[in-house]
């Protein structure tokens, strides 16, 4: 008896908590926005981060403010923003400054989200490894924001503390999502979108998750969603939760060819790329 109680708690402890924030997602509408990049959102608002960018807009869809100069003010030179995320009236971007198949000045740049001017930084650490920068995550029940990797090395989501930015270590992920372009932190979980779905070959991209673990140093990634219905294959770019409607949004871009990571003109009946937000319920 003693040994059947001991296998069946093994077996209940073992039961995986991956995706147990979202078990499945309906799809509401589309949004056409401006920016390339990423989404972030808080109680009014929706923010688009272009490559060199900042956009605001109000839940249905109006432009309301923008920022075409992100990187004036910064005392580190960028040339690159990515996924962003908003947290305590701030939005939140990766930027760094790419040249030549190089990303140097990584950085977590600060923006007030009620003017999306300049607020301040904070500075990677290149002991870390990261080598670039493609998405940002505020995660406040850990105290921390997190940064992702795509284009050199994907194996490690990168700890900054919240408050401080002080660097505070890396988590290293496994399997590895090819070609990471967003992150979100939804409840426990670590959501991870990846671009590895061929649009030429009119293949979907995904949607991952992972279990965050406080003094964990690596975590599983299980796969939570295949876009097969969207518009037109293309490219997916970042995600964020609407903490009001409790509502998944990701970033899309479709009608550009884009080969080997260089835009080589338009799909048939496409003149320009187009950005949406695709807005999809969370059902628990
Ligand atoms: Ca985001
Ligand atoms: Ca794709």
């Amino acid at each position: 008896m003693k040994k059947i109680f001991l296998l069946l708690f093994i077996v209940i402890i073992n039961i995986p908590v991956n995706g147990q924030g979202i078990d499945s997602l309906q799809f509401i509408k589309t949004i056409k926005v401006d920016g390339r990049q990423g989404v972030a959102a808080d109680k009014n608002y929706y923010y688009v981060s272009g490559s060199k960018s900042l956009y605001k807009y109000s839940k249905d869809g109006v432009l309301i403010h923008s920022n075409k100069k992100p990187f004036s003010k910064l005392e580190k030179e960028a040339n690159h923003l990515g996924d962003i995320d908003c947290f305590n009236g701030k939005i939140y971007a990766g930027a760094e400054y790419f040249y030549d198949g190089k990303a140097s000045n990584i950085q977590i740049v600060i923006y007030n989200a009620e003017t999306l001017e300049f607020d301040r930084y904070f500075s990677w650490e290149p002991e870390s490894g990261q080598q670039e920068v493609c998405a940002v995550a505020v995660d406040p029940e850990n105290n921390l924001v997190w940064l992702a990797a795509d284009w050199i090395n994907g194996s490690y989501l990168y700890k900054y503390n919240l408050e401080t930015g002080e660097y505070e270590g890396k988590l290293h992920i496994y399997p590895v999502p090819e070609k990471q372009q967003g992150i979100k932190v939804f409840e426990n979980q670590m959501l991870i979108t990846a671009d590895h779905g061929d649009a030429e070959f009119d293949e979907p991209d995904h949607l991952y998750t992972l279990t965050i673990e406080a003094g964990k140093t690596s975590a599983q990634v299980s796969l939570l969603k295949t876009f097969s219905n969207v518009k037109r294959q293309g490219e997916i770019e970042g995600l964020i939760i609407d903490p009001v409607e409790n509502n998944l949004i990701v970033h899309f871009n479709r009608g550009m060819r884009v080969v080997n990571g260089m835009p080589i003109g338009f799909y048939p009946g496409y003149n320009e790329e187009v950005h949406e937000l695709y807005i999809y319920k969370i059902v628990n």
